[in-house]
């Protein structure tokens, strides 16, 4: 998966997913917003993965609302149900990234996200973008 600055000059969010032996198809996240990071797992305990992502922070002195998205699995292309998010959460704080797994072992996976308190003094790169 690739993730970024998209608004910025670079591509769409996407990913390559394998469809047969060797062969991957191009797989872009419509997204107008800016995501921050991915994972794929099985959450919803159906039989498909489902996409999980969170986006928004700040990005060159603007400010977008952070969220965490689900996006349920389903069984073509784009394998995911990207017309609206199987569950949506605000987050408080820009979330940079993000871990999937069942820390209490009850058999649901259960999200951790990495978020900044505080974006001042946060840098992406050029000396430009920091805050
Ligand atoms: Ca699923
Ligand atoms: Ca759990």
């Amino acid at each position: 998966m690739t993730f970024g600055d998209h608004k910025q000059g670079g591509t769409k969010p996407h990913m390559f997913v394998q469809t047969t032996a060797g062969k991957f198809e191009e797989v872009v996240i419509p997204t107008s917003k800016w995501l921050r990071n991915g994972r794929v797992a099985n959450i919803t305990l159906d039989a498909r993965p489902d996409l999980i992502v969170v986006e928004g922070g700040k990005r060159s002195r603007k400010y977008f609302q952070p969220f965490l998205h689900i996006y349920k699995g389903i069984n073509h292309s784009p394998y995911f149900d990207f017309s609206r998010p199987y569950y949506t959460r605000k987050l408080p704080n820009a979330a940079y990234d993000l871990e999937v797994l069942d820390v209490n072992q009850d058999s649901n996976l259960d999200i951790y996200i990495s978020q900044a308190n505080e974006s001042s003094g946060y840098c992406s790169g050029k000396r430009s973008m920091c805050y």
